[in-house]
């Protein structure tokens, strides 16, 4: 069964996934048209009708996949409603509530996909540098970007931490965020922390010649973010990762907004898994992590990749990526970030799918070098080298060396 309308302006679309082995799914869209706009309609006098008209969802689609032989829990139908603007102020939690709140918990629905109208839109100004300003920052333009995680840091001092930045820049990574488990503590307090790390930035250009982005983790309560993101900013940091889900999108909103918050932001996907991997229930990743991340204003955005230890199918990373991308979002493109055990034999893979427009991204597959973590950064820069020369990496790996033993411990896969 299918049905469909064109959804008019002024209305926001969402489409969900519904799954029930036995009812009227049609109805069932009415019923969820109705019940979160106007909450009841067929007992309504006909003059309150005429006045709630405007305030009533509307069914844009219903498109049932019922097989014949469909096995108990496999029936469902993809519902596409359109939520008047009318009812809801221009913010992502008012959309989010609208169309997902108290449906969310009833029964086996997942919310694939909104579709924000235009005048929703206009209120949100998207990522402030986006994919084309952080390239800009750093001065490049022709290959896609490295970025390194440190790893082993809790439980570690200043000099500690000045070292390990100073390794990963040594080896040519562009950005270097902060993990994301690294909180205001005695030992790396916030200040010293981007201190620490931008002398160590500062040494490394020496040597390189290269510019860095680095990421610093912005945490704290909600009500002190945007004090601590200027404190980081004033102490040196040029860029934030910020934890995205924990938080919230709109606290994203609140620091993308904030003019005096002047630096990339990166979101990271902690909290994730409790959204999007379930067929049945949450917020599909591609929504999660690419649209409104985006309208939330990440200029970067991390998520799980289909190739490494932490893995999202295939299909689901592309359309994340794709909603990162999107040139009909009114909104700078921001970066997609694959991420979680990415090494430098999967190089070639991500340039595969992903384009040049990609930020190559990892933490364990740079430290666990043989060599150390400079030398990790240096293998991932000659695996980017050897795809864009179109060379694969084994043969690439005979004159270099670094690439040669990151093989040697990771393995490799040509696409
Ligand atoms: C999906 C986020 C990945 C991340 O933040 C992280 O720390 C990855 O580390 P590795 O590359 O798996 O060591």
């Amino acid at each position: 069964m299918s049905t469909s309308k064109p959804a008019a302006p002024g209305y926001s679309t969402a489409t969900y996934r519904l799954f029930d082995d036995k009812a009227d799914f049609a109805k069932k869209a009415e019923g969820i048209a109705v019940g979160l706009t106007v909450g009841s309609w067929t007992e309504l006098p006909q003059v309150a009708k005429q006045r709630m008209e405007p305030y009533l969802g509307q069914v844009v689609s219903v498109q049932a996949h019922e097989p014949e032989n469909a096995a108990p829990g496999e029936r469902y139908a993809d519902i596409t409603i359109a939520y008047p603007d009318l009812n809801f102020s221009r913010d992502i939690p008012a959309l989010l509530v609208t169309t997902f709140g108290k449906l969310s918990m009833d029964g086996r629905i997942k919310l694939l996909d909104l579709n924000p109208s235009s005048a929703f839109l206009e209120a949100f100004s998207g990522p402030k540098f986006g994919m084309q300003g952080v390239r800009e920052k750093l001065g490049v333009t022709d290959r896609p970007l490295l970025m390194s995680i440190f790893k082993s840091v809790i439980g570690y001092d200043l000099p500690n931490l000045h070292e390990q930045f100073l390794q990963q820049a040594l080896g040519g990574v562009d950005l270097i965020k902060d993990d994301e488990i690294l909180f205001e503590n005695p030992l790396t307090p916030l200040e010293r922390r981007v201190e620490t790390c931008v002398d160590a930035a500062r040494e490394a250009e020496k040597v390189t010649g290269q510019k860095l982005i680095y990421f610093t983790n912005l945490t704290g309560p909600t009500s002190k973010l945007r004090e601590n993101a200027r404190r980081a900013i004033d102490a040196g940091a040029n860029g934030l990762l910020f934890n995205v889900l924990a938080y919230g999108h709109d606290a994203l909103t609140e620091l993308a907004n904030d003019s005096s918050i002047n630096v990339p932001i990166a979101a990271h996907p902690a909290l994730a898994g409790a959204y999007y991997p379930s067929p049945y229930h949450g917020i599909a990743a591609p929504l999660l992590l690419g649209k409104l991340v985006r309208i939330a204003g990440a200029d970067l955005s991390l998520f799980p990749s289909p190739y490494g230890s932490v893995v999202m199918p295939k299909e689901e990373n592309l359309a994340v990526q794709a909603n990162l991308l999107d040139p009909s979002l009114p909104l700078k493109a921001a970066f997609p970030v694959p991420s979680a055990g990415i090494h430098p034999g999967l190089v070639p893979l991500i340039m595969r799918d992903f384009g040049e427009a990609v930020v190559v991204n990892a933490g364990g597959g740079v430290h666990g070098h043989a060599q150390g973590a400079a030398a990790g950064g240096r293998a991932f820069r000659q695996a980017i080298d050897a795809v864009q020369a179109g060379v694969g990496l084994s043969e690439y790996a005979n004159d270099h060396e670094e690439l040669r033993l990151a093989i040697e411990r990771w393995g490799v896969r040509e696409a």
